[in-house]
């Protein structure tokens, strides 16, 4: 049989990452399938696109997997395939909470035959099976021999096979640039950014997040051998493609386990196999220097931050008091010492938000290491505790926000600032941080660092401004690469003419050509 898995696009960010459940299930699916891959962000298409697609490759199984956000566009998606007669089976997040939904047991329209709940390593070849046996059942879940839920353990984690899968779709490098980049160092003909899971769960319970109650407070990894195993795939063929690879961990925090992610991080490096990479990690376990130096040492380049807001009584409400943001400024030192910097992520419309958060918060912002600073909106997402809380005090004013989604608007009322407000200060601090002066003071604050390093946040930036300000197009691009003349030339004459001023700091080249860790920490 022919089986398409489907990701319906965000209509944000495009190809930049694939997601890793279509891989996964990939490898999970039985043998003697053929599984077909389509990532709406790199191929887009509408309803009729897909069902003619579905109709002339013959496929008799369609699997979609996604977010609360993309599950309008799955679900028409979903319709319009159903209408060809192929069977749909939906899984991720948004469908197991809200199951009913995709059935049309809510009294809404059916848009699914079949729903995989939870994680669905052990249920999907059983699904696939069932189709092929025209067995086909409303709701797969991770269920043990008593019927009580199970979490897969992932010992038995496939090897998802990075040497041959068709990356093309998800090469960040422009097709007319790639032939003459391809020369240039060790060869820059490909940059791709790879999902790559070393374990599962996180027990902290935020109010706001799925999480915890999707993957459970256990939290289950991959052996470190397998996770390099991953690696040295990764790094092999970006060596062959005479390209880049870096990876993202998505763990949902990285270092949860400080002694298991240390013992992971000295295996890569002893293993030399790193690849820039990528994780979230939160504030608080950043605190141990041992583990910034491993994370440096071990490819480390980008860290992401929840850190939500500036004010302890808003972390206090929504079960984040761990988060301490008189420790921030610390925390991304002990990282820019080592050349590691932060995507550090904010929420407005918390309970405590007064107007003018957004400013307190880039007041802040501006006195810490360049990063990358990225602003949100609280959003009760389905099943969270936060929905639970808002539902009952009868607050939500959008209960099923995610049938029509509108990017950066409230499905709430905040308790200090009205709803217009709260969007404002996400506006503004979008237009604050990626202003051409703000970027212009993030390249010239790495001033006695090399070019790269500069190049590296201007890119960064731009790439990230694009989250809020959609650059979809050509002209797009072309209009904020005008605005951001000045630096840009200023990066140009460097990279031809050298630098005058500031020397570059020690820090050495390493094996993999990029900046070496001050410590690496023996076992
Ligand atoms: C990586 C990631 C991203 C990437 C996505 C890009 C990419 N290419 O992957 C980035 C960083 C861009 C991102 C952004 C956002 N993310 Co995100 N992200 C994740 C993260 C950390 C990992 C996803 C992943 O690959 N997991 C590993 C795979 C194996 O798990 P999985 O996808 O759940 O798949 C399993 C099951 O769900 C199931 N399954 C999934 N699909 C399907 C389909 C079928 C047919 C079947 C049978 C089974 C099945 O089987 C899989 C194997 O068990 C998750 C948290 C998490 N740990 O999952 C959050 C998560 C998915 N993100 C979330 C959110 C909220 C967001 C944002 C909206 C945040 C924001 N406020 O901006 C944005 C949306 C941006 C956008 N425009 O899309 C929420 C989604 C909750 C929800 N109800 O929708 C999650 C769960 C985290 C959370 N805090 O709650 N995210
Ligand atoms: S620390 Fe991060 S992953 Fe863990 S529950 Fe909180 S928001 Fe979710």
């Amino acid at each position: 049989m022919r089986i398409l898995l489907y990701n319906p696009d965000n209509g944000v960010t495009r190809n930049f990452m694939p997601h890793l459940w279509m891989f996964l299930l990939k490898a999970l699916t039985p043998a003697g399938h053929e599984v077909l891959l389509i990532d709406g962000n790199a191929q887009p298409m509408d309803e009729s696109q897909i069902a003619q697609y579905v109709r002339e490759q013959n496929v008799g199984l369609v699997g979609i997997g996604a977010m609360t956000r993309m599950i309008a566009k799955a679900y028409r998606i979903a319709d319009a395939i159903r209408a060809t007669g192929v069977p749909v089976v939906m899984g991720g997040p948004h469908v197991t909470e809200l199951a009913d939904e995709a059935l049309g047991r809510d009294g809404g329209p059916r848009h699914a035959d079949a729903v995989a709940l939870g994680e669905a390593d052990e249920t999907w070849p059983q699904i696939v099976n069932d189709v092929v046996n025209g067995q086909l059942k409303e709701k797969y879940a991770p269920i043990d021999d008593m019927g009580k839920e199970r979490k897969p353990s992932l010992k038995r984690y496939p090897v998802i096979p990075w040497d041959s899968i068709d990356l093309d779709q998800f090469n960040l490098v422009p097709k007319s640039a790639a032939a003459l980049l391809r020369r240039v160092g060790e060869g820059w003909g490909t940059f791709r950014i790879v999902p790559v899971e070393s374990g599962r769960g996180c027990p902290y319970g935020c109010e706001f997040c799925t999480v915890t109650g999707f993957f459970g407070d256990s939290i289950r990894f991959r052996s470190n051998e397998r996770v390099v195993n991953e690696l040295l795939l990764l790094k092999a063929r970006a060596r062959k493609e005479r390209g880049q690879m870096a990876v993202f961990f998505i763990d949902d925090n990285f270092a949860i386990n400080v002694k298991r992610i240390k013992s992971l991080l000295r295996d890569i490096i002893a293993a030399k196999a790193q690849v820039h990479w990528v994780a979230q990690i939160s504030a608080n376990l950043l605190r141990d220097e041992e583990l910034v130096d491993l994370i440096a040492a071990s490819g480390g380049k980008w860290i992401f931050i929840g850190m939500e807001s500036i004010d302890p009584a808003n972390l206090k409400d929504v079960n984040k008091g761990f988060n301490k943001p008189g420790e921030y400024a610390a925390v991304l030192e002990r990282l820019a010492q080592r050349n590691v910097y932060a995507i550090t992520s904010f929420i407005f419309g918390m309970d405590n938000d007064t107007s003018g958060v957004a400013e307190r918060t880039l007041a802040q912002v501006r006195t810490w290491p360049p990063g990358l600073p990225i602003f949100g909106l609280l959003t009760p997402l389905p099943a969270t505790p936060l929905y639970k809380r808002l539902e009952t005090s009868g607050r939500l004013t959008r209960p099923k926000h995610w049938e029509e989604f509108i990017p950066f608007a409230m499905a709430h009322t905040p308790l200090k600032i009205t709803v217009e407000e709260a969007h404002a200060e996400v506006k503004y601090g979008w237009e604050q941080a990626y202003s051409p002066e703000s970027l212009a003071q993030a390249v010239e604050s790495l001033s006695n660092q090399p070019l790269g390093y500069r190049i590296n946040i201007f890119l960064a930036r731009l790439c990230f401004r694009g989250i809020y300000f959609p650059m979809m197009g050509k002209v797009a691009w072309l209009r904020v690469v005008a605005q951001n003349r000045h630096t840009i030339l200023k990066l140009v004459r460097e990279a031809f003419f050298g630098r005058k001023t500031l020397p570059a700091s020690p820090a050495a080249q390493d094996t993999y050509g990029e900046i070496a860790a001050p410590n690496v920490p023996a076992k």
